[in-house]
């Protein structure tokens, strides 16, 4: 599904100029009947990360809490993404950045998403987009936690592996509901009650995810991880997408990515938006 749209000038240059939103700012994006959103802050402490709603998808609310984590190579544990420099937020499409996450000019980031409403239930789509803008190759790992609740409850949820030649699927239900998540081109998943994947990616010590934790036959309170081992080369990019789709067939692996919106001033020609899919981001 390619697509190209235009954001007005002004608008970009405004909140540019304007340093756009509070850091605390929240914001949600809808397709039909089908709303994403972020509902509390951008915080993450032990325990306890970004919350979400998904919501239109089901009879409730499908996710709990969804959050990006990073831990640059030699690091001696990992971090979660903090609040964003940037927050743009229209229609279906929306846009999260940080101009250094490390504070070390190492890179900069750009998260995507966009949600789509399938008729039937919904699909969400997201993609970090990590800028090398160091002068060196940058490897990094690139974790995605996710604690989908199917059907808005917590504690009663299963999990299987599923197929999928495009990355690692994971397939979550309670009962009738279903709630496939898709890491593409993910190296490695961890599956677990709440919230040992969150106690790991937000303690003192490194953790690599090695494809535990699945099936879940028991119900419980399912959380998902996916860790991405990377190096970027300097000047280059890489793109890190998952899908939720609730209640939803799985979409093809395409979403819509808004440039970093710093980049589009500087080169004064708007906010241009391109579709890229995992297969362009892995050619990057
Ligand atoms: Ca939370
Ligand atoms: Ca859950
Ligand atoms: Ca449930
Ligand atoms: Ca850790």
């Amino acid at each position: 599904m390619s697509r190209i749209l235009v954001w007005k000038a002004a608008l970009v240059l405004g909140l540019a100029a304007l340093s756009p939103f509070p850091a605390s700012a929240i914001g949600s994006v809808t397709a039909g009947g089908v709303t994403f959103g972020y509902t509390n802050n951008f915080n993450t402490t032990t325990s306890n990360t970004v919350d979400v709603a998904f919501t239109g998808a089901g009879p409730a609310d499908m996710a709990f809490e969804s959050w990006w984590f990073y831990r640059v190579s030699g690091g001696s544990r990992e971090s979660a993404f903090a609040n964003p420099d940037i927050e743009l937020y229209d229609g279906s499409l929306g846009q999260l950045g940080w101009d250094d996450p490390t504070g070390s000019s190492l890179f900069s980031a750009s998260l995507s998403f966009e949600v789509f409403d399938s008729g039937a239930g919904g699909n969400l789509f997201q993609n970090m987009r990590i800028y090398n803008t160091s002068g060196a190759d940058l490897t990094i790992d690139v974790f995605h936690y996710s604690d989908l609740d199917v059907n808005g409850t917590g504690g009663s949820d299963r999990a299987s592996l599923g197929s999928n030649a495009a990355g690692i699927q994971i397939n979550q239900s309670e009962g009738a509901q279903t709630a496939p998540i898709v890491g593409y081109g993910a190296n490695a998943y961890r599956v677990s009650p709440y919230a040992q994947v969150l106690g790991d990616l937000t303690d003192n010590g490194v953790d690599n995810f090695a494809n535990t934790g699945l099936p879940v036959n028991t119900p419980q309170d399912v959380t998902v991880g996916f860790q991405w081992s990377v190096t970027i080369a300097a000047g280059s990019y890489r793109d890190f997408m998952t899908q939720f789709g609730s209640n939803a067939p799985l979409l093809n692996p395409t979403v819509t990515v808004i440039p970093e919106p710093g980049t589009a001033v500087l080169m004064g020609l708007g906010l241009l938006v391109l579709a890229v899919s995992p297969r362009a981001a892995r050619a990057a």
